[in-house]
């Protein structure tokens, strides 16, 4: 790359809702961790979209230190990629707010996610839930985002920016970049270990249907040995083998194997044989990760100034775009 091409920029982030899991690593936040020598990136953990639903406060202020203790842990190296949280940048919320007056009711009525969160969460179904998408293309496009690295179940939130972005570009000139999605091929959405239609998810209530990036390596074999998979005993990729399909996109994931190598070292073993060798892999993976969490996670003053500093770094940076925004739309600067 010549000096004077700048480096492509990419945006990604996380709620603070739990502990991380499996599938967030392997859906994101391990392609964060290679991509930070190419770019310039900037990485987030996103309160605000965390209270959309109910939060208890202490226990998300310890989550919010936790996130960034763990994304330090998986390598986030804050000296190559701007580490922040989102509540300490007031331009997300504010940028927010503009973006929300350019996005028509239906199209966020068509969010698969916020149909999923409304059906969960009935007791709860509040404006910041049906409007979480503008605050991601908020995040997204403050900062000229030319990529951003995220799981499957994100794209369609993706679209949505990139519509924002395009529909405010063409009422007002060349504003912001339109940002492209870039998602992982065999890991792109992790199953659930106890329901392999679905999703892997931090805040699910079973506790069995997910590994953590925490978990010790005797919960990560009996989570795996109890995952659900089917009656037939061959280990293949097929349609209609949910679970055992999920199992052979971690252990390819974390162990770089083809499917086809996968299906040969199993042929002639069954299930048990199979489950324990993803276990191991995965928790021989995610050792590292959890000794270096309880490293930091004790240190609190280096923490504190980690988000500190990334927190002036991403005023700076979205600055002169919240800036240009409101010129453009017409607001009055004194
Ligand atoms: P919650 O359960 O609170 O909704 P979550 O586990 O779905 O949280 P997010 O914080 O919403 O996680 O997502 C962070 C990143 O992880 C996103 O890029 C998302 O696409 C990715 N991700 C989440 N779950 C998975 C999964 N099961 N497989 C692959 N990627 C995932
Ligand atoms: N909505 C995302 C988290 C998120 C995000 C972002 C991801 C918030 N802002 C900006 C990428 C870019 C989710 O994972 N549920």
């Amino acid at each position: 790359m010549s000096q004077n091409e700048r480096k492509k920029i990419i945006f990604s982030g996380i709620q603070p809702t739990g502990v991380f899991t499996l599938g967030n690593y392997l859906g994101a936040i391990k392609n964060w961790r290679e991509l930070q020598d190419d770019y310039n990136c900037i990485f987030s953990v996103v309160d605000l979209h965390a209270i959309t639903v109910r939060q208890d406060s202490a226990e998300l202020r310890k989550r919010i230190l936790d996130s960034v203790a763990l994304l330090l842990a998986c390598g986030i190296d804050p000296e190559k990629s701007i580490l922040f949280v989102q509540s300490q940048n007031p331009a997300h919320a504010e940028l927010s707010w503009v973006l929300s007056c350019y996005t028509q009711f239906g199209e966020l009525s068509r969010m698969t996610q916020f149909k999923d969160k409304s059906a969960k969460h009935a007791d709860n179904i509040n404006a910041g839930l049906f409007t979480y998408p503008v605050l991601m293309a908020a995040d997204i496009l403050l900062y000229k985002t030319d990529m951003v690295p995220v799981g499957i179940d994100q794209k369609q939130h993706l679209e949505l920016a990139r519509n924002i972005a395009e529909r405010f570009n063409n009422i007002y000139g060349n504003v912001f970049t339109v940002p492209e999605p870039y998602i992982p091929k065999v890991s792109a959405k992790i199953m659930s270990l106890s329901d392999p239609t679905k999703k892997m998810s931090k805040s699910d209530d079973n506790q069995n249907a997910y590994i953590t990036l925490l978990d010790d390596k005797d919960t990560i074999i009996r989570k795996f040995k109890r995952a659900v998979t089917d009656s037939d005993t061959t280990v293949c990729y097929k349609e209609g083998k949910d679970g055992i399909n999920n199992l052979m996109s971690i252990y390819s994931a974390v162990s770089g194997k083809s499917f086809s190598e996968i299906e040969k070292e199993f042929e002639g073993k069954g299930y048990g044989d199979f489950k324990l060798a993803v276990g191991e892999c995965v928790a021989d993976n995610l050792a590292p990760i959890r000794e270096e969490f309880i490293k930091l996670s004790s240190d609190k003053a280096y923490l504190t100034e980690i988000c500190k500093n990334g927190a002036e770094m991403a005023q700076r940076f979205s600055k002169r775009t919240l800036e240009k925004v409101y010129h453009k739309v017409g607001f009055a600067k004194f």
